[in-house]
């Protein structure tokens, strides 16, 4: 029998507020591989298992594909005919990718040059209509609020409920590939979305049996896995972009991190949940502690994430070196998008090339490189 993966949709759709009949609007997305860091855990004194989901593999780079293909699917069976978000830049490049897979128009809201290249060039060659605005992500956020008041538009922001819908199929695939439910998970938080997403499905995973209604659909009232736990949620910002640990929203939110340059996160109250009720923690990292994990990854793992997605690897390093975290504990770390979102980035870590020379020059120097091993 054929099995070509089609999407999370098509794999997940019992546990899915869609129709049977409806199709998806899919690229295939989801079935994102978890990757064991055996180098990291060693170099850190670690004796447990360290995963990290690596959603950076999803069609446009991220996780919000997981969230999108939902997100539009369920636009496309409504009619209707445009969507609108705000976005530090992931979620417009997966609109846009959508968007275009279904025939929409997708309107794009970006803080002005706050946004990393490689999701501006997806945006773009994707037909987007791009909207530079003055101000930043939490005034694009309620600028598109206001729109899709009135206007004839979708909005396909995280608000929109079947964005956490497809996002929390993360923690199916992390339990079904692990056949238990981690000890701990970690994300980076900035619209807190995803958080609140993955705390969503770990608790439909571990909830009593019951039937999903479009009625329930976000409420975990009802059980699709039948595991016997869940796990302890940690949630990691940038300092300067941390208002889960001030207690309060931060109205000039900063970080390199710009995909999590938030400081009125719209998921505040399912955020503080996944937190409370799963007994975990939030905390947050200075800028250079995001990008030295974010090396480390690439140098020791070969696995290249952007700035914002380092922030989970980072505080579980963090966290481990506090004793927060038990000794022996499996502990997943979603890896939110690609490295190659950011190239500008990764080059300045990368340092600069040497000055080109003769090519007889060049063959004496990589000799004598490769000898000496730097
Ligand atoms: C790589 O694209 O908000 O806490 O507009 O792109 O669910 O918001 C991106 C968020 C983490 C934070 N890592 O997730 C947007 C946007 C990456 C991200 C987050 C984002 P949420």
């Amino acid at each position: 029998m054929a099995s070509r993966y089609t999407g999370l949709i098509d794999r997940y759709r019992d546990r899915l507020p869609i129709a049977n009949e409806t199709p998806a609007v899919a690229l295939g997305e989801g079935g994102t591989p978890l990757i064991r860091l055996d180098n990291l855990a060693r170099d850190i004194g670690f004796d447990g298992d360290l995963y990290v989901k690596y959603e950076g593999l999803n069609p446009s780079g991220s996780f919000k594909d997981r969230g999108m293909t939902m997100a539009v699917t369920s636009a496309v069976a409504d009619g209707v005919d445009t969507i609108i978000c705000a976005s530090t830049g992931n979620t417009s490049a997966s609109a846009a990718a959508y968007a275009a897979r279904a025939g929409l128009t997708a309107f794009v809201l970006i803080p002005d040059g706050k946004i990393a290249t490689g999701k501006l060039a997806q945006a773009m060659i994707q037909g987007a209509r791009i909207v530079q605005i003055r101000g930043n992500f939490d005034d694009g956020m309620r600028l598109v609020k206001q729109v899709a008041e009135t206007a004839p538009v979708t909005l396909v922001n995280s608000v929109n409920p079947f964005r956490l819908q497809g996002q929390k199929t993360a923690a199916f695939e992390i339990c079904d590939e692990l056949g238990r439910v981690p000890d701990y998970h970690a994300l980076p938080v900035g619209n807190a979305g995803n958080i609140s997403a993955h705390w969503l499905g770990y608790k439909e995973l571990a909830a009593q049996p019951g039937t999903l209604t479009a009625e329930n659909c976000n409420d975990h009232s009802y059980s699709v896995g039948g595991y016997d736990k869940r796990p302890t949620m940690l949630g990691f910002q940038s300092t300067g972009a941390a208002p889960f640990l001030r207690g309060a929203a931060v109205d000039e939110p900063d970080t390199v991190a710009t995909a999590i340059r938030i400081g009125h996160p719209q998921s505040w109250n399912a955020a503080w949940a996944a937190h409370d009720e799963s007994g975990g923690h939030f905390d947050e990292l200075p800028d250079s502690e995001i990008l030295h994990a974010q090396k480390q990854l690439a140098t020791r793992e070969g696995v290249f994430c952007e700035p914002a997605s380092a922030a989970s690897i980072a505080g579980v390093m963090r966290a481990i070196e506090k004793g927060r975290i038990e000794a022996g504990s499996t502990v997943v770390c979603t890896l939110t998008g690609h490295g190659l979102k950011d190239p500008d980035r990764a080059i300045e870590q990368g340092g600069g090339l040497a000055e080109i020379e003769t090519l007889d020059a060049t063959e004496a120097a990589v000799r004598k490189r490769i000898e000496s091993g730097l």
